[in-house]
């Protein structure tokens, strides 16, 4: 019992130290770990990048130089393919189930192969102007997903804005506190508005500016405190197939609440490159938070 205590207060302190060096050194919140094995990761691909990059689309171009200046950039439509089904298949998978106390019903594809049959078409949703897009980010190396979430977020109307179990917590300002080379793909699978729950981000230099000025996730991230009126912040509204994607380490962002009986439906991939001969697009891992990033395949 002494030893687990011993070992659970050493792990409480590292990260509370790598978080610190990390608002220091970084200003995200993400920790240090994780911002210098994902800033190696990138400056690994960009010293080893082929000495051109054949891209004959140049909308793409602007959406990296908007990822890589902005933190995010927004792909409308045309990057999600027909297998967009996926909004129907996942209404009817989840008409059996009763509304969660997270007030966020999910299924995800961590440990869970079986997610990928429940789910068809998850793997092959993403076009190949998107994964062209990820490529040519990550200086064409191939793509590794890493897992796979979708979900459900239902109104919490009568639930305190603070209570810290709501969407996992995510209903408070965050970085997810991964390798920073890392990406999320968010996929609309129903349409959105400011009143349907979108999600509120706040680009990368804002981000960082916000930290720097003493942020705190539960001290000031909470639903509805001055984060929220930001002239930088963006609500991702539109309409199914419309796709976000972030860098949500270095972005602060966050879940916002449907109105009354609204729903908001999304399929998030977790990403990252691969030196692998193919993509990998079926993905059953958890998260990186650290080092292990580096032994990946
Ligand atoms: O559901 C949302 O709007 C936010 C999700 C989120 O924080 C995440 O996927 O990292
Ligand atoms: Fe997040």
């Amino acid at each position: 019992m002494k030893i687990i205590k011993h070992y659970y207060i050493g792990f409480l302190y590292r990260n509370i130290i790598n978080k610190f060096l990390g608002k220091v050194l970084y200003k995200n919140n993400s920790g240090l770990i994780q911002n210098l094995v994902g800033s190696y990761l990138i400056n690994k691909i960009n010293c080893n990048a082929d000495e051109i990059l054949v891209n004959i689309d140049s909308t793409i171009d602007g959406h990296i130089n908007s990822l890589n200046k902005n933190g995010y950039c927004v792909l409308r439509k045309e990057c999600v393919t027909d297998a967009m089904n996926l909004d129907i298949i996942f209404e009817k998978s989840i008409v059996n189930y009763s509304i969660p106390k997270s007030l966020r019903l999910e299924f995800s594809s961590i440990k869970n192969p079986e997610f990928y049959k429940k789910y068809p078409g998850v793997e092959s949703i993403l076009s190949k102007r998107l994964l062209n897009f990820l490529k040519l980010f990550y200086k064409n190396k191939k793509i590794r997903i890493i897992n796979t979430h979708i979900y459900r977020t239902y109104s919490n109307k009568n639930i305190a804005d603070t209570d810290r179990e709501i969407y996992g917590s995510t209903e408070y300002w965050h970085n997810d506190g991964s390798t920073v080379e890392s990406l999320k793909v968010f996929v609309l699978l129903s349409d959105v508005d400011e009143k349907s729950g979108p999600m509120y981000l706040i680009d990368k230099e804002e981000s960082k500016k916000i930290i720097s000025d003493g942020f705190s996730k539960y001290k000031n991230g909470f639903a509805g405190s001055t984060l929220d009126c930001n002239p930088n912040l963006i609500k991702f509204t539109g309409s199914v197939g419309d796709v976000l994607v972030g860098n949500t380490n270095v972005c602060l962002h966050r879940a916002s609440s449907p109105e009354d009986d609204k729903v908001r439906d999304m399929l998030v991939y977790y990403l990252t490159f691969t030196e692998s001969d193919s993509d990998i697009l079926d993905g059953t891992e958890e998260q990186y938070y650290g080092f292990r990033r580096l032994f990946a395949k």
